[in-house]
């Protein structure tokens, strides 16, 4: 059908590619490619190599255009987990996962890859949640919310599903997971998993008052991950922080945790005027604090500038390898001091490139 021949161009791309980059020969290729094609014809798919899985999702995370991380995207470590087969045995994978990849604080970058979804989605594995961890938002009849709004929907699905949170502004949401048509069933993250770090200033003493807190490490949980054709709608990934996803943006903005009026209160600023730019004041101690806070409880953090200097190495690592970078500009540019960055001065082809990770059908 067209469909398999659809699906054995993509994955000839990909194994000329990757079996190019890992130094194979043609031979190899021709063989295997060879295989692929009766794997395809009598079940309407093949099954990757753990090679090219681990070096599938190297790319897919190379070629990711919103991301200023790519540097280190050779240094990704890959958990197979084709042979998963519940959503309990998924749970206790993913736990392996946060604790391998937080690393007491010290991060590695991890995916975790479940059983493709072979086109049916019959048996596609799916994680329901934006990311591993992340703050519940409670939604009160009058509008106001506790915790963060960003969750306040999935939070609400995790109430129908039976889960009870403390009602606090930082309650580690459940893991909420399913197979196929099954169930969706939810699972509370075991407390001494996910690594929580308390913010305080290095200036400010009474910074830490606010109370802000903000978890260790950013696993990014509903993307799909396709591979030379091979979608896995399972595959959470991570690496670690750029300081501004939490003071310049999750902390900071209207919608999200709003917390610049609180931080310039604690600062003495002067906020019945714009001109006064207290909104910027407050943004830059917050990310300071940020910054701060990370380092001194040893959890990895990059700031803004150092991933700048870090993704132009990776544009130099790329052209030499006379490849082209793709990426989106209104993403990979920092929310603060975004001029400061070569990134600002540039311009960046947005062309979406396989292997990659692309969004997926929410709800
Ligand atoms: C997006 C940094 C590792 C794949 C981003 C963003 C930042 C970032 C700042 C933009 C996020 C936003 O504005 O919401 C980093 C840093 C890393 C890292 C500092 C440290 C190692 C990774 C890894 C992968 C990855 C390991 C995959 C294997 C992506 C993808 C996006 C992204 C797919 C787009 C997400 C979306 O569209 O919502 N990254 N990243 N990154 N990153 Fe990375
Ligand atoms: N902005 C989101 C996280 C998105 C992904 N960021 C990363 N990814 N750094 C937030 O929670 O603020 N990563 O894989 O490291």
């Amino acid at each position: 059908t067209s469909i398999q021949q659809q699906l054995l161009e993509q994955a000839s791309a990909f194994i000329r590619q990757c079996y190019a980059e890992l130094g194979k020969s043609e031979p190899d290729i021709r063989q295997r490619l060879d295989e692929i094609s009766s794997q395809v014809q009598q079940h309407g798919h093949y099954t990757h190599t753990a090679e090219e899985l681990t070096h599938g999702a190297k790319l897919a995370w190379r070629n990711s255009n919103r991301c200023i991380g790519r540097l280190f995207w050779d240094n990704l470590s890959v958990l197979d987990a084709r042979h998963v087969e519940t959503t309990d045995a998924m749970a206790e994978t993913i736990w392996q996962h946060i604790d391998a990849a937080t690393n007491g604080g010290k991060i590695r970058p991890f995916i975790t890859v479940f059983p493709a979804s072979n086109g049916h989605t019959a048996h596609s594995p799916r994680i329901w949640n934006h990311q591993l961890i992340r703050y519940a938002g409670y939604e009160s009849n009058d509008g106001t919310i506790i915790g963060d709004p960003a969750s306040v929907s999935f939070t609400r699905l995790c109430q129908e599903l039976g889960w009870q949170g403390a009602g606090t502004s930082h309650d580690i949401l459940p893991l909420v997971l399913s197979i196929g048509s099954s169930e969706k069933k939810w699972y509370a993250i075991p407390k001494e998993l996910a690594l929580e770090v308390p913010l305080a200033h290095p200036d400010f003493p009474t910074f830490e008052e606010l109370g802000l807190r903000w978890y260790a490490v950013p696993f990014v949980s509903d993307m799909l991950l396709e591979i030379g054709g091979i979608r896995y709608t399972a595959a959470p990934f991570n690496g670690w922080y750029m300081g501004t996803e939490i003071g310049a943006r999750n902390l900071a903005d209207k919608d999200r945790y709003n917390k610049l009026p609180e931080v310039a209160r604690v600062m003495g600023l002067d906020t019945s005027s714009n001109a006064s730019l207290w909104k910027d004041k407050a943004l830059v101690e917050l990310n300071v604090a940020v910054l701060h806070s990370y380092k001194i409880h040893g959890v990895t953090i990059v700031d803004h500038h150092t991933a700048a200097q870090q993704f132009m190495r990776f544009e130099r690592n790329e052209r030499e390898s006379s490849r082209d970078v793709t990426g989106r500009w209104s993403w990979l540019v920092p929310p603060l001091s975004p001029a400061t960055t070569h990134i600002f001065h540039q311009r960046y082809d947005d062309r979406v490139v396989s292997p990659q990770f692309m969004y997926q059908n929410n709800s």
